[in-house]
């Protein structure tokens, strides 16, 4: 672990970075930003990247790469675009997309938030090959977002991690279901800190959780409002493999934030923003892929072992 300003150096920048902006589009695309990613059976990296056109609304379309780092084949069109004719929670477009391969289904499970006027709400898609779609429609009403599913049941029911906006603020959900569309059980996961913390404002998953030995692991963004405008940071935490509700280490300090000038600079200045990972060949080396500034694409990567260590030593229950 490399050090920063005296504090260990989790996460490391990509030296490509932004990997994929909207002059890699081979159609009109205002911006490129918050990617869901997952690997292939074949190996390769797919990244279901959030495009936002000059109207403002944003649609999925997918980019292929043999090594996750360059050589992206990006469809030549849009893979998945809001259909607000056969579901009106997508009038404003589908955003922020990620991604679970559900061993039981044989099928990617997307979960992605649609945009209308009720508000940002959770929709469900299923894909085997990124080529055809299955939706479940909307799964969890405005306001919430930030969602992802557990790539297995836990005690007999799909899980859901999901972050509503409730009268005491923006924390994170978990919900159960049996068969993707009828959901409950729902209880009370992770909360913003309020007070001076970095995660005061608001918290919302980040990339679908990772499954370890020790634990799930989660990466969530904490949000900061200040007098500039919001800061979007990277948290990490660590809950039980057979009662995900239940924390086992939060960490104190954020582990990621926006640095470079890309993150800094774009559509939505200091915003650092993950929605997917892909794990090396080891079993310990993450890939985080995540939007920078509302604006581009970009990669870091970091060891969950190291993961794991720090929030022994930075965490507690
Ligand atoms: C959040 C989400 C993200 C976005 C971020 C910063 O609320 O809407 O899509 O990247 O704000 O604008």
């Amino acid at each position: 672990m490399t050090a920063e300003r005296g504090y260990g150096q989790l996460f490391h920048r990509h030296g490509n970075n932004p990997l994929l902006t909207a002059a890699d589009w081979p159609y009109p695309a205002h911006t490129v930003f918050n990617a869901g990613a997952t690997r292939l059976h074949d190996g390769t990296t797919l990244l279901l990247c959030r495009v936002e056109d000059r109207r403002g609304h944003s649609h999925l379309c997918a980019a292929r790469s043999a090594n996750g780092v360059d050589g992206w084949v990006i469809d030549r069109e849009p893979t998945l675009r809001a259909d607000p004719e056969h579901y009106p929670e997508e009038l404003w477009g589908i955003e922020d997309p990620r991604i679970t391969f559900v061993e039981e289904l044989g099928k990617y499970v997307i979960a992605y938030t649609a945009f209308s006027r009720g508000g940002p709400g959770v929709a469900l898609a299923l894909t085997e090959d990124f080529r055809r779609f299955e939706r479940c429609g909307l799964i969890m009403q405005p306001d919430d977002k930030d969602a992802a599913l557990l790539p297995r049941r836990i005690d007999g029911s799909f899980a859901l991690l999901h972050r509503p906006m409730t009268d005491s603020g923006a924390h994170i959900w978990i919900s159960f279901s049996p068969d993707l569309r009828n959901w409950g059980g729902h209880k009370l996961l992770l909360q913003a800190r309020k007070g001076g913390w970095w995660d005061a404002n608001k918290v919302g998953l980040s990339p679908p959780l990772v499954e370890t030995s020790r634990g799930w692991l989660m990466l969530y963004h904490g949000v900061r409002q200040t007098a500039a405008g919001c800061l979007y940071r990277l948290g990490v935490a660590l809950f039980a493999l057979d009662r995900p509700e239940r924390c086992l280490l939060r960490g104190d300090s954020w582990i990621f934030g926006p640095e470079a000038p890309y993150e800094r600079e774009g559509d939505v200045g200091n915003v650092t923003f993950p929605c997917g990972y892909t794990l090396g060949a080891d079993g310990d080396t993450i890939n985080l892929y995540y939007g920078a500034a509302d604006t581009s694409i970009a990669l870091a990567t970091g060891s969950i072992r190291e993961l794991l260590h720090w929030l022994d030593e930075h965490g507690e229950a």
